[in-house]
């Protein structure tokens, strides 16, 4: 399938265009995972691409993050595939050698955040409506390490610590201040600012650029390369626990009422 993600190329800039079209939310399903990881890697094999600017084609909303279904009531084989994928698309968005900047265009929790944070830059809309963070605990769930890796990768470990075990979601004015996104602009100059951001990294010399992407970033990815079947099997003894189905069947029965 082709079709949950929109992506166009500027052959002229090497700058492809990414969004998220998923409604009603850009929840990442195990379909949307696959499709994004598929993209992920055709642009990085095309050598007219330099750069990728992420953002939701949704209004208000950039991505809500893992589907929650995904992880409710399905099978060990369901789990095993579902969480390769989460970890495909991680090592994809965040080892990448193409300039990646995200365009946070609404609110962005858990996986979502994670999809933010694994992009060079962020922007986000100054939109105090929007929030977003790693706000797994308040699922009565826990990030992986890697998720952790990534949120002190950006902003260290203290801001980090406090805001993973409040399962923080940071409003767009508090988020820039913590230094989980870069800046903050006018939803309407987003994309603007968003070309500007990357006609700036796109002016150094890829090689140079690439190296000290990876030497910054190896030790993170390797860390999960080296451990990934042990992370699967975390993530299934996890999810499959009672207690921890109970916790997000009642965290969807909350998202439902809260609408009427
Ligand atoms: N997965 C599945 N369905 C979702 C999700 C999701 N993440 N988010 C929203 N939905 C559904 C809602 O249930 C609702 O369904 P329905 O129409 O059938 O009632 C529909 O999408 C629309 O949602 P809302 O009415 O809530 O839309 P709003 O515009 O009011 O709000 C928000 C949008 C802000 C995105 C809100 O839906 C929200 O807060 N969603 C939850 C986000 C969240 O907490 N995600 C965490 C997912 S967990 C994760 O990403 C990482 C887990 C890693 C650790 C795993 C270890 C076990």
């Amino acid at each position: 399938s082709n079709n949950k993600i929109q992506v166009e190329l500027d052959e002229s800039s090497g700058v492809a265009m990414m969004k998220f079209k998923s409604p009603p939310v850009n929840s990442l399903s195990l379909e949307f995972l696959t499709e994004f990881s598929i993209s992920l890697e055709k642009l990085e094999n095309n050598r007219a691409c330099r750069g990728v600017i992420i953002t939701s084609a949704l209004p208000k909303i950039f991505s809500s993050g893992l589907d929650i279904t995904e992880m409710c009531g399905k099978s060990i084989e369901h789990y095993t595939e579902f969480w390769r994928a989460v970890q495909e698309m991680w090592l994809r968005l965040y080892g990448s050698n193409m300039v990646t900047v995200a365009a946070v265009n609404g609110s962005s929790p858990a996986g979502g955040c994670l999809v933010a944070l694994s992009c060079d830059y962020r922007i986000m809309a100054e939109n105090p409506k929007f929030s977003i963070g790693l706000n797994e605990a308040q699922l009565g769930i826990v990030a992986p390490f890697w998720f952790k890796d990534t949120i002190v990768n950006v902003v260290g470990h203290r801001i980090a610590e406090r805001s993973l075990q409040l399962g923080s979601l940071h409003p767009a004015p508090e988020a820039l201040r913590l230094g989980l996104v870069d800046e903050l602009v006018p939803e309407e100059k987003l994309m603007e600012k968003a070309a500007a951001v990357m006609a700036q990294w796109l002016a150094l010399p890829d090689h140079a650029r690439q190296l000290t992407k990876t030497m910054m970033r190896k030790a993170v990815l390797d860390r999960l390369v080296a451990h990934r079947e042990e992370d699967i099997k975390n993530f299934i003894s996890f999810v499959s626990k009672e207690s921890i189905q109970k916790s997000l069947r009642m965290y969807m029965e909350m998202l439902k009422k809260r609408k009427s």
